[in-house]
């Protein structure tokens, strides 16, 4: 496996960066999560533009334009002759003192390509659907984390990661400071009442996933709604599913002891999961391995 390190492709056991880096101090950096299906690289540009965004809000300048970016993850993929693949892309603040200061960095931000596998969730909670639960720990929004800086700065979710697995589950749903869904720890969440499709507006990461769903819906002249969403109306729900680059589209069949609907993938769910499939043949940058 070769790893993209600084305009360089290395060994994965040469891939290594300084623990002086304040990705490692601190979580100082901004990360992508991208798939390629069948030598297409899905959505690749929506990724490139979002990473922008967090550096951007970071103040981590990476000395590569967009196009360079994007030429390089597509690099990766060709050198590792991978046509379905997950990849990570990553841009630390680079190598400083001890101190908090980034302004104490080089000025070098270290990118990295990692191109591999990702199985999220068993292949059963695909056709039975999967039981989530809430947990305690809160969505840090709008304020210093903002949800929709995809950071390095993973903690307030691995947090609630940590509660579900310690009750005996995969994922959970994360509420906003208001008592309001805002999404999972790794995935976005939706709900379908009476044929109308909605997701949390605020407090959750601007998924790809999601947007590509929310395409998909209006294409097939589905109502969709961005809003504020309680648990009581995710229990009284008739569909529930979550989105995201590795789990794709997942269906949710009982959230806190609650079943929903009835009680398996619903019928919309399933139209909508076979409309991403398709889309993952044909949105994005092919390449040739
Ligand atoms: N919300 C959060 C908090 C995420 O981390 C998503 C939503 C879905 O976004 P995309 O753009 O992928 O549709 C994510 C991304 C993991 C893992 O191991 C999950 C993500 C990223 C990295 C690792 O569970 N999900």
């Amino acid at each position: 496996m070769k790893i993209y390190l600084n305009g360089k492709f290395v060994n994965k056991q040469d891939a290594k960066v300084s623990v002086f880096d304040h990705g490692f101090l601190y979580g100082d950096g901004a990360f992508e999560g991208i798939r390629s299906y069948d030598g297409l690289v899905f959505r690749l540009k929506e990724h490139i533009d979002r990473l922008y965004e967090s550096m951007h809000t970071l103040l981590i300048a990476p000395h590569m334009t967009r196009a360079q970016m994007a030429k390089a993850v597509v690099d990766t993929l060709k050198v590792n002759k991978l046509k379905n693949g997950y990849i990570r892309l990553i841009v630390s603040r680079g190598d400083g003192d001890l101190g908090l200061d980034p302004r104490k960095c080089f000025g070098h931000p270290n990118v990295i390509i990692i191109t591999d596998k990702i199985t999220l969730y068993p292949a059963q909670f695909y056709q039975k659907g999967m039981e989530i639960i809430t947990v305690a720990t809160t969505k840090n929004y709008v304020n210093a984390l903002d949800a929709e800086l995809k950071s390095l700065n993973y903690l307030n979710n691995i947090l609630a990661k940590i509660e579900a697995a310690n009750a005996g589950y995969i994922e959970a749903i994360m509420l906003d400071g208001n008592g309001y869904v805002a999404e999972c720890t790794g995935d976005n969440i939706f709900i379908i009442k009476n044929e109308t499709l909605s997701t949390p507006m605020l407090g959750r990461l601007k998924g790809i996933t999601r947007e590509a769903i929310l395409d998909i819906a209006k294409e097939f002249k589905i109502k969709t709604e961005e809003g504020f969403i309680s648990r009581h109306q995710v229990y009284n729900s008739n569909e529930c599913f979550l989105t995201g680059t590795a789990a794709e589209l997942i269906p949710v069949v009982k959230v806190d002891g609650r079943s929903i609907g009835a009680g398996k993938p619903g019928p919309l769910t399933l139209k909508l999961l076979k409309a991403f499939k398709d889309l993952t043949k044909k949105d994005g940058v092919r390449y040739a391995v």
